[in-house]
């Protein structure tokens, strides 16, 4: 059995002071930065969109953020501009342990977002994250990390789908907490067999 932990978004527009803020999201920093030994692998992920991604309010001027648009995949939450790609909010809380092996960006391309470290909105199109965990032979995974109800959430849900043995450590996340998303992702994690 090999282990990875998966750091999801620690990301400085994620923490207090930042463009799309989870409350208490630095709280999580000196936790995920004590579990790193005890993995076999460590993975950190990065939002990480163009300027007016089509995932930004900005880019729907009749909507405003936390909104809902039809987009092409489905329905998706607009947010206020977040993670443009090399801005100082795209960057790793500055306390993070960032020496982990590998780094995965995602949402890169600007008519789609990616919510999970695995699938892009769609649901369809991979990130190539599954191909880099068989190649290393890992089984099992605890996901870590901003926010519990979206990137989290999504990324576990898939884990589980895609066959490993996933496990979500709660004390090293923080959620947004949008209407009732919260409930609705731990439910969806535990009927997905992911362990919390
Ligand atoms: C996230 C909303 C938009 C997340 C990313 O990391 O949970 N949430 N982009
Ligand atoms: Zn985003």
């Amino acid at each position: 059995m090999s282990q990875a932990l998966i750091v999801i978004d620690v990301q400085n527009d994620f923490c207090p002071g930042g463009a799309l803020a989870v409350p208490g999201g630095n709280e999580v920093v000196p936790i995920i930065n004590a579990m790193i030994e005890n993995f076999d692998a460590v993975v950190l992920t990065q939002d990480w969109h163009p300027f007016a991604h089509r995932s930004f309010a900005s880019s729907h001027p009749e909507k405003s953020a936390y909104e809902v648009a039809e987009m092409p995949y489905g329905p998706q939450v607009l947010w206020p501009d977040h993670c443009v790609q090399g801005s100082v909010g795209a960057g790793f809380h500055p306390d993070l342990r960032t020496d982990g092996n590998l780094i995965l960006r995602k949402g890169f391309r600007s008519e789609i977002d990616s919510y999970s470290a695995f699938f892009e909105n769609d649901r369809t199109t991979p990130t190539g994250l599954d191909g880099y965990l068989r190649c290393r032979g890992i089984t099992d995974l605890t996901l870590v990390g901003l926010a519990t109800d979206f990137c989290v959430h999504f990324s576990a849900v898939d884990a589980a789908r895609l066959g490993y043995s996933v496990a979500v450590d709660l004390s090293a996340c923080r959620a947004i907490d949008l209407d009732g998303s919260l409930d609705r992702a731990l439910k969806a994690m535990r009927s997905a067999d992911v362990r919390l």
